[in-house]
């Protein structure tokens, strides 16, 4: 530029915003169309990632299920979602923290948490949210945003002790009209700590769509703030999520500091089974543009194409996952139901006076 042309910083914007092309790596079709990015899984990685999206996608059908006939308590549908959910998840270690949102459940289990006390976290029950020794997680965010500050800290954490791991966290789309999104992506940045922020864009918050949420033209673009790198993916493609989130690891691991990943997805379900409609807000013509671009449907494709899959390997993860749903959710069934005097216990070491004659209410109440 000539040093008395004026800086215009609406071409600032829009070069800034050019920047942020969707990568991708395996396309709707099941075809390789990013070579020198491919992560080079071996077979027997990319049968474990297939096998755990397709036992996810089972989980999600089956929970749906349940929670029709009462059994389940809140739930929020994930079928769509599973490249953004396990391909991220993948890429990490057991020692990884992660930081959840309240769609974020399939995450949780790949990490550890038995799938009895997901479905006891679904019924509200305490010991839903008491995760066994080992598993470096926080229950799932009910709170828009919050994870993404609790990550920030997390991560600083994880600094301090001078560990080898890293924090992810996911947010949604309207996540990022919080205020914490911007507070714990800059804090993030200012201390160089190893998190990674994933933002699911499944396009909408509940029925509010994307576009009103925000006048970026990407939402990976909001790292430009922040100081940190940024990128937008295909999050509807299992190579290509799980290729960025490795790389942000390795860097957050590495002493590079964080990263924000936006993940272009959709949720082919209802916002959560607490009575939402899709019908209300999205048209069939985008469910199904959207279908075609399933990321089960496209990596089976492609592992078939290189014989490592086949429909009865498929049926027989289907038949596996059932039954595991079936005796967790058996498990679920034979657990005591919890008690408000059970529950004052964990919640005060000194109860405070004014809820002394309510526990004692109570243990009356409960002992007959
Ligand atoms: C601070 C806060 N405000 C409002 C809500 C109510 N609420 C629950 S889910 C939701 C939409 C979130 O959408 P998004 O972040 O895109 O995530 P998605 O559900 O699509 O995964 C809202 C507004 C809440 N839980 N927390």
């Amino acid at each position: 530029m000539a040093a008395n042309e004026k800086l215009n910083p609406v071409d600032v914007l829009s070069e800034i915003e050019a920047k942020f092309e969707m990568f991708q790596i395996l396309n709707e079709k099941g075809e390789i169309v990013n070579e020198d990015m491919d992560p080079k899984l071996s077979d027997e990685e990319l049968v474990e990632l297939m096998t755990r999206m397709v036992w996810t996608r089972v989980l999600d059908e089956r929970s749906t299920a349940l929670n029709r006939q009462g059994r389940l308590g809140f739930y929020a549908p994930t079928a769509g979602q599973e490249a953004s959910q396990i391909a991220s998840h993948y890429a990490l270690s057991k020692g990884d923290y992660v930081l959840p949102g309240y769609r974020d459940v399939p995450q949780l289990i790949w990490h550890g948490l038995p799938l009895t006390q997901a479905f006891l976290f679904s019924r509200g029950h305490y010991k839903g949210n008491q995760f066994p020794e080992g598993v470096n997680a926080l229950s799932p965010q009910i709170i828009i945003g919050a994870q993404y500050v609790q990550t920030a800290g997390a991560a600083l954490g994880i600094k301090k002790r001078g560990k080898d791991n890293v924090a992810i966290t996911y947010t949604g789309d309207g996540g990022t009209s919080q205020g914490d999104f911007y507070e714990g992506i800059n804090f993030a940045g200012a201390f160089n700590a190893p998190a990674i922020f994933v933002i699911q864009n499944n396009n909408y918050a509940i029925s509010t769509p994307r576009e009103l949420q925000s006048k970026a033209k990407t939402l990976a673009q909001k790292a430009v703030a922040a100081g940190i790198p940024g990128i937008l993916v295909d999050g509807m493609d299992p190579l290509a999520v799980y290729k960025v989130t490795k790389d942000a690891r390795d860097r957050a691991v590495a002493g590079e500091g964080p990263t924000l990943i936006e993940a272009l997805c959709y949720r082919f379900g209802p916002h959560t089974m607490a009575g939402d409609d899709p019908t209300r807000y999205r048209t069939s013509d985008e469910d199904s543009d959207w279908e075609k671009k399933d990321p089960i449907v496209r990596f089976r494709t492609y592992l078939e194409g290189k014989k490592l899959w086949s429909k009865d390997k498929e049926d027989e993860i289907i038949e596996q996952a059932k039954a595991d749903v079936k005796a967790a959710i058996k498990e679920a069934d034979a657990t005591d139901k919890q008690t408000v005097t059970e529950l004052m216990d964990l919640m005060y070491d000194v109860k405070p006076s004014n809820l002394e004659e309510q526990y004692e209410y109570y243990k009356g109440k409960e002992s007959k």
